[in-house]
């Protein structure tokens, strides 16, 4: 065939409409419904629209200085004893008040621990992270290793890892919550297992003891293997100077860090992807369109972003979400860097073959 026919079918295909449920007579649209099947047809374009997703997902910016008196309050009206975990989600406008998720993959919310407060143990199928937000004294067991939280810190509780939280210090701590959960809901393979707290094992977490520079592992003898998830702390202060390091010596590149489990490079969690990112003084970023769907919580610095026209106005502590193939511009206009964690979940799509970044 030549080409010119060719792109005339393709264009003739983009271009023709296909047969509506309308179309079709009433009693047989009524067999259809009792025999519980469907036309594919007049659905077709929903299910798989041309060139690109057509994402659910809306943008948004949650402030902290909304959340954070809210949550306070949380404190005052529910014992954590009658939440197991007090937290208030995060939920995508497009899907509503209740919705559980700020993207088709991605959970988030804002807990509260109050100090002397004991969050129990439990281990659920999808994985989780947290970001300290603020606040101080808290920690995370998981399966034993007792993580001391700091304001900046990513704290990992893979999936099927026992984890109970605790609050040794006096000010409330609070930290955002970043979950697979919505596609385990998808995927019908969400449950949790309930316990008392863990005793925690003497000694510091792996981020201070095999784990403490980049590059440096421990060495593994053959009965021996590397943990699945060998570090599940990554402390603040060594992302930012890491980032900082960067940002002098990467021209003007996006500064950007992965967070990674140390022993094999991949991402540190199965699902979902962490991101450090410094925005200079002054600088405009434009990311490629990314298959992925994201959240950007700021750890410190304010700015702009506009995701698909929608402009926020971000400063510390807040977080905003982008939905996939969105088009992206985050500004810093101060004088001082800006710090930011972008929650994605590339690691899922590339295990599924097809993440894709587009001009
Ligand atoms: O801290 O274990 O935001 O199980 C949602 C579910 C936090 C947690 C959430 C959870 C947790």
């Amino acid at each position: 065939m030549d080409p010119t026919a060719k792109i005339d079918l393709r264009i003739r295909a983009m271009t023709t409409s296909l047969g509506r449920l309308e179309d079709l007579p009433q009693d047989y649209r009524a067999a259809l419904g009792e025999a519980m099947v469907g036309p594919l047809w007049p659905q077709m374009r929903n299910a798989l629209p041309h060139h690109a997703p057509v994402p659910v997902t809306t943008t948004r910016l949650w402030t902290y200085a909304q959340i954070r008196p809210l949550l306070l309050e949380a404190g005052k009206l529910t014992p954590v004893e009658k939440a197991e975990r007090r937290v208030l989600f995060l939920a995508d406008p497009a899907r509503g008040p209740s919705s559980m998720q700020v993207t088709s993959t991605l959970y988030l919310g804002m807990q509260l621990l109050l100090p002397g407060e004991k969050a129990p143990a439990h281990k659920h199928t999808p994985s989780a992270a947290r970001i300290i937000v603020e606040g101080q004294g808290a920690y995370t067991i998981v399966d034993g290793e007792k993580l001391p939280m700091q304001e900046g810190d990513i704290i990992l509780t893979p999936g099927g890892c026992w984890h109970d939280h605790g609050h040794e210090g006096q000010e409330p701590v609070i930290w955002l919550d970043a979950l697979d959960l919505p596609l385990f809901i998808t995927l019908d393979g969400s449950y949790a297992v309930e316990a008392e707290l863990q005793a925690p094992r003497n000694r510091p977490d792996s981020s201070q003891v095999e784990y403490r520079a980049a590059g440096l592992v421990p060495p593994r003898r053959r009965d021996q293997p590397a943990p699945k998830f060998p570090q599940m702390r990554y402390p603040w202060e060594r992302t930012e100077g890491a980032l900082r390091h960067l940002a002098l010596h990467n021209g003007q590149e996006a500064v950007e860090l992965d967070f990674v489990n140390p022993e094999t490079g991949e991402s540190c969690l199965p699902v979902m992807g962490f991101t450090a990112m410094m925005l200079r003084p002054g600088q405009t970023l434009r990311p490629p369109l990314r298959s992925s769907s994201a959240a950007f919580h700021v750890v410190r610095g304010s700015g702009t972003a506009s995701i698909n026209g929608q402009s926020h106005h971000w400063t510390t502590k807040d977080t905003f979400s982008a939905p996939t193939f969105a088009r992206i511009e985050l500004h810093n206009p101060g004088t001082e860097p800006a710090f930011l964690i972008r929650i994605h979940d590339t690691p899922l799509q590339e295990k599924l073959g097809y993440y894709e970044e587009r001009a």
